[in-house]
Order: structure tokens, then sequence, then C-alpha cells
């Protein structure tokens, strides 16, 4: 890749090595061997631009502190990328303790106590050992050690501030636009955790294409959102926006695209295990391509899918790429089918002005039009949520009555669906009669007080939700606000089989602030034969477009068409939502008996 080496290499050396010395301290390798790791480091730190010039073991052993070992990974990093035995210590080291590592002030001897001694496998869980005081029983450990652990949990809690999802992608979507103009035939997409769609991003990262790196730079140093450049190298950049938020840009060769795309993609851990594969096979990979070891042959790097069919698997949609069975099901052929954008023929819970939101039911079905929808569910909250200008009974009706007029008169694509967004009370009670309940279309049913009741208490109030014959979607089923609220404390894996067992949906609400169900639920719920709602929970029509971030979340819980209620044709839903209902009620009758 040219003769000129980057800043961003000497920083990749650097952290290489401090990772080493922390894997091998943690390995319980000889003290002076974890030494000469820091020590390689902070040389690389200060000459690394001089060291990465050298081509030979002899000079590099010039450098006082450079035995022949690390001459030779530095070597081997300037010509493959990578050093083979830091990829080694990584396999063998459990990466729930290598993320413990991140925790300032843990250090790796009592990260891996915790981790042996404790049972600890996350920040969360380290931080209620350290609050129950059961760090400083440790041995080697005391009070202080324990408070310097929680202020550097602290601390690395308000440094990280991750953005959410629809945020990170806004101004992504900005960045790449504004490149697009600049540079219209450049081939440009995103990468990391913005393309695997996580729900929070630590940074953004673009990939670029060129031969020619140098005003692929220019351009994107100099674009308006940008505040400060940090890092200007010859292959990789960072600046900060004006909304605080660092952007990675790095271009790589043509013939390399694919692989630096499958690379820079992540996840980290998705990345460890294709490692694994290759390495099974005698290959190897890396952000420049697969090589066959024994010839050092170059199989692959251009696309993705050519980087993935080299070590014989289909490619993962990015979205899946978590190491959660991806990797398996890709070398096994059977990567599922994930719901797109265009197969979503409606939304199934939107509020109008009648209660909290801003628009009325036609404003908001001429902006379901818009979407291409067929369908599109009134739920506004139900009378016993005051705050939010519940309907009563009367108010309620009129409006099922209007909506009847309005479908009526057939001038629209878009059917309403009649519903309500009851508020699940304190003992399970909802907030009409069956009476009411049996002339809507949708009834939905969403917990939104009582957020510090006992687990049994929640799981009760919710399963008598499930269990009414006319609720067919609970929505919002963990109740958390991201970066903002926890979940309630509720038994969502006993939900989710009543759930499936009386066919009533859970809701993926779309809401940004929401995706509620989560990755791993809608996981979980996938496995169970639980059916999914998606709803943007719009209060007003531009919120209509939130869905994009619900298909995004489904696919990351692996879901296909199959799975969700929105993928059906009017018809056929209509037919799901009144079946059931008379199931549900006879076994309501014997539970009364
Ligand atoms: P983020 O930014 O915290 O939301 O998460 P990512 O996944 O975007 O992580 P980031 O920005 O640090 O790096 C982007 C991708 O580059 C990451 O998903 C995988 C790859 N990558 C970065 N550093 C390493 C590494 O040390 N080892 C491996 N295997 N991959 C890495
Ligand atoms: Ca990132
Ligand atoms: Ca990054
Ligand atoms: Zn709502």
């Amino acid at each position: 890749m040219g003769g000129a080496v980057t800043v961003s290499k000497v920083d990749e050396l650097v952290r290489a090595f401090e990772e080493m010395a922390e894997l091998s301290d943690i390995k319980g390798e000889v003290r002076f061997k974890v030494n000469a790791y820091h020590r390689a480091a902070e040389l690389v730190r200060e000459h690394g631009e001089e060291l990465l010039k050298l081509d030979d073991v002899k000079e590099l052993r010039r450098y006082k502190g450079i035995g022949e070992g690390i001459a030779k990974k530095i070597l081997e990093y300037k010509h493959t990328g990578a050093i083979s035995k830091l990829e080694e210590l990584k396999e063998e080291i459990p990466v729930e303790l290598i993320s413990l590592l991140q925790v300032p002030n843990l250090g790796p001897k009592r990260a891996k106590l915790v981790y042996d001694e404790l049972g600890v496998r996350t920040i969360e869980e380290l931080q209620e050992a350290a609050e129950a005081h059961r760090l400083a029983e440790l041995y080697g450990m005391g009070p202080k050690a324990e408070q310097n652990i929680l202020e550097g949990i602290r601390h690395l809690r308000t440094t990280t501030g991750r953005l959410p999802l629809h945020q990170a992608h806004r101004i992504q979507e900005e960045i790449i636009a504004q490149m697009r103009e600049r540079l219209p035939k450049l081939a440009l997409s995103p990468a990391g955790s913005l393309r695997r769609m996580k729900e929070t991003i630590g940074d953004i990262d673009i990939l670029a294409a060129a031969r020619d790196a140098a005003p692929v730079m220019e351009a994107f140093c100099a674009l308006p959102g940008v505040e400060r450049v940090l890092l200007r190298g010859d292959t990789k950049s960072s600046v900060q926006t004006v909304d605080g938020l660092q952007v990675d840009l790095r271009v790589v060769l043509p013939e390399e695209y694919g692989a630096a795309l499958q690379y820079f993609t992540g996840s980290k851990d998705h990345n460890v295990r294709v490692r694994e594969i290759a390495k099974k096979a005698g290959k190897k990979i890396n952000e420049y391509g697969v090589f066959r070891v024994k010839d050092k042959r170059r199989l692959a790097g251009e696309t993705e899918e050519e980087v993935y069919r080299a070590l014989g698997m289909d490619c993962p949609p990015p979205e899946m790429r978590e190491n959660r069975g991806e990797v398996e099901a890709a070398l096994e052929g059977t990567l599922p089918t994930l719901v797109e954008l265009a197969d979503i023929r409606g939304d199934l819970h939107v509020h109008s002005e009648a209660s909290d939101g801003i628009a009325s039911l036609e404003e908001m079905r001429a902006a379901a039009e818009a979407l291409g929808y067929r369908y599109l569910a009134i739920t506004d909250h139900a009378r016993n949520l005051r705050v939010a200008n519940g309907l009563d009974r009367e108010r309620l009706l009129r409006q099922v009555e209007e909506i009847r007029k309005l479908n009526a008169k057939g001038d629209s694509p878009v059917t309403l669906l009649s519903g309500s967004e009851l508020n699940i009370g304190n003992e399970g009670e909802l907030d009409y009669d069956d009476e009411v309940l049996s002339q809507l279309d949708v009834v939905v049913a969403s917990v939104h007080g009582g957020f510090r009741q006992s687990r049994e208490q929640v799981t009760r109030r919710i399963l008598a939700a499930v269990r009414n014959p006319h609720v067919k979607i609970i929505a919002h089923p963990t109740g958390r606000l991201i970066g903002q609220r926890a979940p309630y404390e509720v038994d969502l894996a006993t939900v989710m089989r009543e759930a499936a067992e009386s066919g009533t949906a859970l809701e993926l609400n779309a809401f940004p602030d929401r995706l509620d169900l989560n990755d791993e639920n809608l996981m979980e719920a996938r496995k169970l034969g639980v059916k999914v709602a998606l709803g943007s929970d719009a209060h007003r029509r531009e919120h209509l477009a939130f869905m994009y971030y619900g298909v995004a979340t489904a696919r990351r819980g692996w879901l296909g068409p199959e799975h969700l209620l929105n993928a059906m044709d009017l018809e056929e839903l209509l037919e799901w939502l009144w079946r059931g209902r008379l199931d549900k009620d006879r076994k309501r009758a014997e539970r009364k008996r």
C-alpha cells in the first residue's frame, strides 16, 4: 500500500502491544514477557514512524528494549497488518474478560480475579459486585480498591457516551450525501456498529475505495459539519463533528474493499470467529484480503461475498454479525431471509390528535399512503391514561364511527383500523369493558406506570392483559428507554410462552428511544414462536418513518416477514386479529370456573 507510513498504523501497533501485555498478564505469563510488551508499546509510541520504515531484525534490534521477538512482531505487523501472537492470545482468553479490561483502575490481575472468583462477566455485574462490597473481600483488594473501580466504571460511562442509533444514522447519511456530492464516483459505505444498526453508536466508521486517497481525505476533512480534525493520515482520518461525534474515514484500494468492509463492519466478536474458521482451513483473513497460508496466495478481497465465499461461508447481513450463531448458519448455508422495509404493509401503533398526537386521522392516513402502506391502526391512549388525554368510552366509540366513515369513502388505498392502546392497571385491569373492546379491530395494551413494582406483580399484570380475549398486542413489553430508563422487572420468558400459546403478539416498538423488544428479546421470541407487531408509536406524521429503525432491529433479532404481523396483507391480518378471540374467550371462562 505505497511506501508511506501512516499515523494510524503506529497507533494500531501501540494498541496491539498494549493488548498483548494485558492479555499475557491475564494468562499468567512470566513477568519479563509482559514487561517487554509494555516497553515495546512505549517505544512504538515514541519512534513508531522510524521503526516501521526498517526492514530487518538487525536494524530494529539497535533500539534499546527491542529484542528478537519484538523485532519480528514489528516486521510481521508491517507486512501483514496483524500479529499472530496477539490473535492467539485473543482466542485463548474469553471475550467477556477482555471487555472487563476497559474499566479504568481494574487492571488485568483483578479482572481475572473477579472473573474467576465472583463469576463477573459484564461491567454491570462488576458494578453490582462492587456496590455489594463483594470486591473488598477478595484477596489483595480492599474498600479503597473497590471505590476506585466504581469510580472507573462511572468514568467509563461518562466518557463513552454512546449516541442513539437514529441520531448517529442521520449524521452519517448527511456525511455520505455530502461526500457523494463532492466525489460522485467514489465507492463509499458505512461500516462499524452503524452498518450493523446497533441501538447505540460509539463512533461512525466510513469506508471508501480509491487508488488515490488524497482527494478523499481532503474532501472529508473540509466537510461543513466538521468541527475539528482529530487525525489526518494517508489512509485514515478522524474528525469530530459539531454534534461531538467522532467519524473515522478509511480509504483502501479497490481490490481490498470487500475485505476492509468485512473487517471494519465487525463486530469484533464476529471477526474473531471468522478468523478461527479461516485458521482451521489453513487460510488467513485480515483487512487486506483472504490468503492461503502455505503459499501466501491471495484468494479474495474485492467484495464481501467473495471474502466469505473464500472461507466456505454465505455472507451474513451486517445486522446479524454479533457472533450469535450467524457464523455457523453461514457455514451451513442456513442463514434466514430477513425482513425488509419493503415487506411492511402497515403500522400497528399510532396516535392522533384525539389523545396526545398532533395530527388528524386523515393527515396520518395521508402520511401512511405516502409510505405505500395498506393499513394503519389508530391506537390512541385509553380512558385511564389521563395525562395523555386518554379517550373515554364515548369519545372512543365516536372515533370508531369516524374511522368507519373514512374507510367507506374509499378514496385512499390505506384502510384505517380502529384500535386503542389500553393501559395495564396495577392489578392488570384494562380501561374498557368487553362490549367496547369487541368493536375495535386492534387492541394494544401496555404498562405506563408502576415501573418499580416487584417482578411478580409486573408479570402478573402483563399476563392478565395477555389472557384478555380482545388484547392482541402487548406494546413496548419491557418499558425501557435507551440510555434513560432500565426495563422494569418482568419475567419475559413466561410472558412470551403465554403470548405464543394464546396467539397474542408482542410489539417491537420502533420509536427510537424505545426499540422495545430489543434484538436479543426478539431472537428469544422467534425461538418461542411469538408473533411480533411493529409499531412506530407515531405522535405526528414524520414519526411514521421510525419504522426504518424497527425493521433494522427486527433484522438484528433474525426476524423474517413470516414473524411479523405487519408483513401480512390486510385480509390476512384481519383474519389473524379476529381468530383466537373466541378461543381466548373460552379459556377465560374455563379459568373462572
Ligand atoms: P462502536 O463504535 O463502539 O459503536 O462499535 P464498532 O463496532 O463500530 O467498533 P469500532 O468503531 O471500534 O471499530 C469498527 C470495527 O472495526 C469493529 O466493529 C471491528 C473492527 N475492529 C476494530 N478494532 C478491532 C480489533 O482490535 N480487532 C478486531 N478483530 N476488529 C477490530
Ligand atoms: Ca464505530
Ligand atoms: Ca471507529
Ligand atoms: Zn403509544
